[in-house]
């Protein structure tokens, strides 16, 4: 072996080495709910494995595309309307769907700041009918809980958003959260927006409000609901939903870490094992 070839060799094991000092600390599981890494080991037959215990995976609808991310891989959206992902269909499959308190949180590029944005959207939005829940843009970067009080009989979405939005094309960290009384946006770890004026439980479209407007898609990628399609353009990564509100040192927690504890994997993949078994 030549001098070139040993020292090629040396700096690949060094580089192996620095990459066991770097992993990342487990995301914290009290009260997930979905949890997308977007790791292309985690996409089977066009769905992307959902890495918490609920199984709510989700489904690639066009074409979407699997680039080099935060931590491992990430998604890379077009801008065009008919490629996104479908997280659920509708509000009866979202299996555990956050009512009282929610979390949402990422690593997001936007190419765009549009003024109706959807990283991840749970939502009709129709005129003064505003229900469910919206985490994108308008125009700045936001967060829009609708929820029971203030109800004026249709549903009430508050957009709590800063005044200036990250730099564009660069990776931000984001979470919104609501714990039934503030709903809070968080930029890079610190609160940069927050609205106390909503209370009560999550104001989700119910069987009874009709006009196509009693149901909501859980949609990563782009702000969609019965009339209105407005598609990302740039990257998402590491999507959590939680159904509580997450602290500020867990937001900043979560900002540092990436996949599932060694324990709780082993959990999974026994269970994962044990359904395969019982299938066959
Ligand atoms: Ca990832
Ligand atoms: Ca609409
Ligand atoms: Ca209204």
């Amino acid at each position: 072996m030549s001098r070139l070839h040993l020292s090629v060799l040396q700096l690949h094991l060094f580089s192996l080495f620095l990459c066991t000092l770097v992993v990342a600390d487990p995301v914290i599981t009290d009260g997930l709910v979905a949890y997308w890494s977007f790791d292309k080991d985690t996409i089977n037959g066009g769905v992307f494995k959902d890495l918490s215990d609920v199984g709510q995976d989700a489904k690639i609808v066009g074409v979407i595309k699997t680039v080099k991310g935060k931590f491992g891989d990430a998604t890379r959206f077009d801008g065009n309307q008919n490629n996104y992902i479908q997280g659920a269909k509708n509000l009866e499959v979202f299996k555990k769907k956050p009512t009282k308190s929610i979390s949402v949180e990422g690593w997001i590029i936007d190419e765009g700041f549009i003024e109706w944005g959807g990283y991840v959207v749970c939502a009709q939005d129709n005129g003064s009918f505003e229900k469910g829940w919206v985490f994108g843009t308008n125009n700045q970067v936001s967060f829009a809980v609708s929820t029971d009080d203030p109800d004026d009989g249709d549903g009430v979405l508050t957009y709590v958003k800063p005044a200036k939005n990250p730099d564009r094309g660069e990776w931000f960290h984001i979470a919104g959260t609501y714990d039934g009384g503030t709903i809070k946006l968080y930029i890079n770890g610190e609160v940069v927006a927050e609205n106390k004026n909503h209370k009560g439980d999550i104001n989700y479209p119910k069987a009874k409000d009709g006009n196509g407007e009693n149901d909501a898609e859980l949609v990563i990628g782009q702000y969609r609901d019965k009339n209105e399609f407005f598609p990302h353009k740039g990257l998402i990564d590491e999507i959590k939903i939680y159904d509580r509100a997450l602290s500020e040192a867990e937001v900043n927690h979560n900002m540092k870490a990436s996949g599932l504890s060694v324990d709780i994997r082993n959990k999974l993949t026994t269970r994962w094992a044990k359904v395969k078994k019982l299938h066959i």
